[in-house]
């Protein structure tokens, strides 16, 4: 019998890299989405539109307990990854309520119906480096006290400690990935890698003259999204649950991305970057760098790709879609949303 997986979060980023490697690995694979999604595929699911054939996609709501329970009653799933979550954290800032409710609630009502309906699944919560936020150590580990800067990082603490309220007292089998950042050609247009590769794209292509940025000093360790989802699949093959970061053990600025970003095209970054106060963060975390001995010991996870291989990776893509752009006359988005991945 198939093993069967439930994610949420299936038509983001992670949720797509993850999908393909279930499928990869013989399960059913399942993916909550939100209405508006089903009701029109060619626009909501544009990365996962080359396994819609193979995957079973049901509507749901975080919002609405008795829906996640009828999910889990249809689905009745061997492993479920919790990804779904408004994860930008600029946007945090903008609107703190549509980030908490779904990403605290949210997981609550999940865990609750698990619990409920499904206590025998393995589940995964998607938690994050910016719970640590403003460091006093590093690299940071498990042990690195948090220090959430935004609604959304907060919510991520929270989202953890109620996992692991749920697996000390109801006995679920629940794992926190304390993931890093991971990016990739399927990156959200808005999160910094990608604006500045798409924006790379554009201005050697002439559409675009500029590239408005905030905190370029700003340090992230940036892996690659494919390695990541497989991390997730690992720790729920574990005997036993429990908490990993995931990270690559480098970090790099925001500037340093530009300057590699930009040189792959043969221009110089500090000629088409503007600094912008309106796009810094009340609160911002100035560095982060993560140390995953745990999850190399335990499971054997380390990151293969390295960092510059990861933005040139990046650049291609977008120039690619560019040059498709260019040929059919649409904006990079759209051709990214309209050609199957
Ligand atoms: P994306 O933003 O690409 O995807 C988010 C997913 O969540 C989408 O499928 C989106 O659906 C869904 N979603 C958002 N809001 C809601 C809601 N209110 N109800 C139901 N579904 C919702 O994120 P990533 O794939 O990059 O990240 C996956 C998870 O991992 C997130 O929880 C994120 O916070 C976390 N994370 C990500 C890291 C990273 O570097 N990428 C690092 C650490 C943690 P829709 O398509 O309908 O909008
Ligand atoms: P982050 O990613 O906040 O780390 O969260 P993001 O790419 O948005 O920002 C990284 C850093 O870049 C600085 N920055 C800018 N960021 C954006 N988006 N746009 C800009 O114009 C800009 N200029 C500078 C930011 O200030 C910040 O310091 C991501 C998300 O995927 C989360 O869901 C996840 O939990 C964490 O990574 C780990």
């Amino acid at each position: 019998m198939k093993r069967r997986a439930l994610i949420t979060g299936i038509t983001g980023q992670d949720g797509s890299y993850l999908a393909e490697l279930l499928l990869s690995k013989g399960y059913e694979v399942h993916g909550m989405v939100r209405r508006v999604a089903t009701e029109n595929p060619e626009h909501r699911v544009w990365r996962i539109r080359h396994l819609l054939a193979e995957l079973r996609l049901h509507s749901a709501s975080l919002e609405s307990y008795a829906s996640l329970c009828k999910l889990l009653q249809d689905v009745q799933p061997d492993e479920c990854y919790h990804l779904a979550a408004q994860s930008y954290v600029s946007y945090s800032f903008d609107d703190e309520f549509s980030t908490m409710r779904p990403n605290v609630q949210g997981t609550h009502e999940l865990l609750a119906a698990l619990k409920q309906v499904a206590p025998g699944c393995k589940v995964y919560f998607a938690g994050s480096s910016e719970m640590f936020g403003k460091v006093q150590s590093s690299p940071q580990n498990e042990s690195t006290p948090f220090h959430p800067r935004s609604t959304y990082a907060v919510s991520k603490v929270a989202g953890f400690y109620l996992c692991q309220y749920y697996r000390e007292a109801y006995n679920l089998f629940v794992s926190n990935g304390i993931l890093f950042n991971h990016e990739s050609p399927r990156r959200g247009l808005e999160f910094v890698t990608r604006k500045i590769t798409s924006h790379v794209a554009m201005i050697k292509s002439g559409l675009a003259q500029e590239l408005r940025l905030g905190n370029l000093d700003a340090k992230r360790d940036w892996g690659h999204a494919g390695e990541y989802v497989k991390a997730m699949w690992m720790m729920l093959q574990q005997p036993r649950p429990d908490d990993y970061v995931i990270a690559t053990g480098e970090n790099h600025s925001v500037r340093e991305f530009c300057e590699i970003a930009f040189r792959h095209v043969g221009l110089d970054y500090q000629d088409w970057i503007k600094v912008d106060a309106a796009l810094f963060r009340p609160a911002d975390v100035e560095t982060l760098v993560g140390d995953c001995s745990k999850a190399r010991e335990a499971f054997g996870w380390r990151p293969e790709q390295g960092w510059r291989e990861l933005v040139v990776e990046m650049v291609e893509a977008d120039l690619d879609l560019m040059q498709r752009g260019l040929q059919s006359g649409r904006d990079l988005e759209i051709v990214q949303r309209a050609s199957a991945d």
